[in-house]
């Protein structure tokens, strides 16, 4: 497929911050890509620029991709990764790189009659039977620092298996998410709630634990709870000051924060998942927890930044059974599926994630439905979000 053109238009994402929508012109038309921006990010993502300096180095590289033929998708990202050279993406920048990236892609499955999905499919992981739905992991309660309020714990999920179909789980979730508000505001009186930066809610509570439970007794009254779990994303990162975890105002030790979370899981058996619940680079913190807690998806994000080397390594050290993987943390669309082959090799579950700062832009549900992914990180079903439920109920019924 030859490239005719390409482009950058500057949008504000769904925090209101600048991100990037790239456009390549073929012989099929005009394709597009927008991309999603994290704030939670691990120190081992791809660069990303600002849209003035992508659009600079756009311009750079204009007269390299204007007029050359690529065959594949991995045909194009192999010349940009040469173009780039360097480990981090510093020279092009990750954002850029996957908005061309997916943009391309965009426009090899325009040429087969293909949706997304399908040329990822036929292109990386052709064999892969029917996908099945994935569970949607829904971030109800936000803290960290995707808002403000008192908890140091990022995201309290619901997490929702697909028995009855995908159109029937979100139209629960969605009004789970409604019931779940009127009880927070009946039990403090609150006329409106706040929400955080991925449509869950914020408000100040007793401690960390007081969600998880209050989560846990809304999913028994609903009658969901052969359907519905929960899980947490720590992003221990943010916390992690100074050589230990400042929890709950507290100074915690690896060992001690693992005592939290097992006493959490002590608790709330309802509670089967937790994403980072140690700095990036706290390796035995991860492998203590997987130890003891054998039968719970402990889930890399920041560790992993979905890289196929760090998967398979963190698989084969023993510290996580499951993994996150965004588009945006490896910069194309090659490594993005070759990461989520490497977790499927190592028998990690796979969910593919959106991220804190998002666009109109699905492309992360074609992700999870071309490789079969048993997990798809979406948000609250509310605002921006609910674009990304209706494909994922498009895509999967
Ligand atoms: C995360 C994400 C998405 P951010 O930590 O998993 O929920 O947040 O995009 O800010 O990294
Ligand atoms: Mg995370």
């Amino acid at each position: 497929m030859k490239i005719n053109e390409a482009s950058l238009r500057e949008i504000k994402d769904s925090r209101g911050e600048l991100t990037i929508e790239i456009g390549i012109k073929t012989k099929d038309g005009e394709f597009f890509a927008q991309i999603p921006s994290g704030k939670s990010r691990g120190s081992r993502e791809a660069t990303v620029f600002l849209p003035g300096k992508a659009r600079e180095v756009l311009g750079s590289i204009g007269k390299e991709l204007i007029g050359r033929d690529f065959e594949s998708i991995e045909d194009f990202d192999f010349f940009l990764l040469g173009l780039d050279g360097t480990p981090n993406k510093s020279k092009l920048g990750g954002n850029l790189m996957l908005g061309l990236s997916l943009s391309f892609a965009r426009s090899l499955a325009k040429e087969n009659n293909f949706e997304l999905w399908q040329i990822l499919k036929k292109e990386f992981f052709p064999n892969n039977g029917e996908s099945k739905s994935p569970r949607i992991f829904s971030n109800f309660i936000e803290g960290g620092v995707h808002t403000d309020n008192n908890l140091d714990i990022q995201e309290f999920l619901v997490v929702a298996e697909s028995k009855e179909g995908a159109a029937m789980t979100y139209r629960k979730l969605a009004e789970f998410y409604k019931s779940v508000g009127e009880a927070l505001k009946g039990k403090y009186n609150f006329s409106s709630l706040k929400l955080g930066d991925e449509g869950g809610y914020s408000l100040y509570f007793k401690n960390n634990f007081e969600p998880i439970e209050l989560l846990g007794e809304e999913i028994k009254r609903a009658r969901l709870a052969g359907e519905f779990s929960l899980g947490l994303d720590a992003a221990a990162s943010s916390f992690y000051k100074g050589g230990h975890y400042v929890f709950e105002a507290k100074e915690l030790t690896s060992d001690g924060l693992k005592e939290v979370y097992s006493d959490y899981f002590r608790k709330a058996p309802f509670l089967n998942s937790i994403e980072d619940p140690f700095d990036e680079n706290d390796s035995e913190g991860f492998a203590g927890l997987r130890r003891d807690w054998g039968d719970k998806l402990i889930i890399g994000d920041d560790l992993t930044v979905t890289n196929a080397k760090l998967i398979r390594e963190n698989s084969q050290k023993k510290l996580i059974n499951g993994v996150i993987i965004k588009p945006n943390q490896i910069g194309t669309v090659s490594e993005t599926c070759e990461a989520i082959n490497a977790a499927y090799d190592s028998g990690l579950q796979r969910i593919i994630s959106h991220r804190s700062g998002e666009t109109p832009d699905n492309f992360l549900v074609h992700f999870a439905k071309a490789a079969g992914a048993e997990g798809l990180k979406i948000g609250a079903p509310a605002r921006e979000r609910v674009a990304k439920f209706d494909e994922f109920v498009r895509l999967y019924s």
